[in-house]
């Protein structure tokens, strides 16, 4: 609890004429901000998620006239890299503010797994009835809970499935395949159950083990797919299987927060609304209608690309039903099964 809270609540137990009795804790003024608030990001411009954090900096420099200035470090820098460790460091104000991916906070907060769960969202409007709806606003109050300030979401995207060595089309064919994960071990134990051979390993990590062939494929969205050029890794093969998405949250270190005035609040948080629905636009970019043009993009890069049929997903589906069981306890039963009811009324 924050000491202004603390105070509220002895106030609130005191009776108003012992509040004001009490010595308040100061108000924030905007002579204590800092020069500058450091944004984490694991990938940058002109990646969405790169854009979503440089367009909240942008709103809210314009509309708070300067005072509060917000700088994008991509690649995970102010974490040496180690994407899993950015929800700890934002939690201890090692980092103020970042536009995170729900797969990397997930090892420090167990219910973001939840978008991790296999084939749980089938579309872009799943997504959405999750974030927009009662199960974002409880993952927000988890996140409340930590010693972080949620306000917004934005998007990664779906994370489709490519490698080095041949089409997938059957879990048959992952089949020993050496593949790149990251975040929690629920991705271990879904590519396992699917016959692959996974590892945990940051972006930083991915790119020359892509490289060097130390592994035979990875899963990420399209977007960072074209954008950081994965196909020139050898990476000639994809699948669109659409197993899982990871939403992106806009967030800010509890004690910063709490020293922005709440005029300054406010900005911050409106700007971060309207970013992350920037980011949500630019994400889909290119990526949805009955022929996304995406599909004929990376075609055009001398990739094959695979699209399943109904009955080939279902394969996928059925041998990670497991996994999908396993998880449902670890992160609630009871938000999984509110995530299902909201994706079922969508
Ligand atoms: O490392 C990844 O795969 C990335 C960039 O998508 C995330 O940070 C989850």
């Amino acid at each position: 609890m924050t000491l202004s809270r603390r105070l509220f609540g002895l106030a609130l137990a005191g009776g108003l004429a012992a509040a004001s009795a009490l010595p308040l804790a100061p108000a924030a003024t905007a002579q204590d901000y800092k020069d500058e608030y450091k944004i984490s990001t694991v990938v940058g411009a002109p990646l969405p998620w790169g854009l979503t954090a440089e367009k909240w900096a942008e709103l809210v420099a314009e509309r708070t006239d300067g005072r509060i200035t917000m700088k994008v470090y991509p690649g995970a820098q102010l974490v040496s890299g180690d994407q899993t460790k950015e929800f700890t460091a934002m939690r201890r104000g090692i980092i103020d503010m970042a536009v995170g991916s729900t797969i990397n906070w997930s090892p420090q907060v167990t219910e973001l797994n939840l978008f991790s769960m296999p084939f749980l969202m089938p579309d872009y409007a799943a997504i959405d009835a999750l974030t927009q709806g009662p199960v974002g606003e409880r993952l927000f109050e988890i996140l409340s809970d930590k010693g972080v300030v949620p306000l917004a979401w934005a998007e990664n995207g779906f994370r489709e499935v490519s490698n080095s060595k041949r089409p997938i089309r059957t879990p048959a064919d992952l089949d020993g395949l050496k593949m790149r994960v990251v975040g929690s071990p629920l991705f271990n134990d879904t590519f396992t159950a699917l016959g692959a051979n996974p590892t945990q390993m940051s972006w930083a990590d991915a790119v020359p083990a892509l490289t060097t062939g130390a592994v035979d494929g990875q899963e990420n969205p399209m977007s960072i797919f074209t954008l950081a050029k994965i196909h020139e890794l050898g990476q000639n093969n994809v699948t669109l299987w659409h197993y899982v998405a990871d939403p992106l949250i806009l967030a800010v270190n509890q004690d910063v927060w709490d020293s922005f005035t709440p005029e300054d609040q406010e900005i911050v948080r409106q700007a971060a609304v309207e970013a992350g629905a920037y980011g949500v636009e630019v994400a889909r970019e290119g990526m949805t209608g009955e022929n996304p043009p995406i599909i004929d993009e990376v075609r055009a890069l001398g990739v094959e690309v695979v699209e399943l049929t109904p009955e080939q997903r279902q394969a996928f589906i059925d041998a990670t039903r497991g996994v999908y069981a396993d998880w449902s306890e670890k992160i609630g039963a009871d938000l999984v099964k509110q995530a299902e009811e909201s994706i079922a009324n969508r």
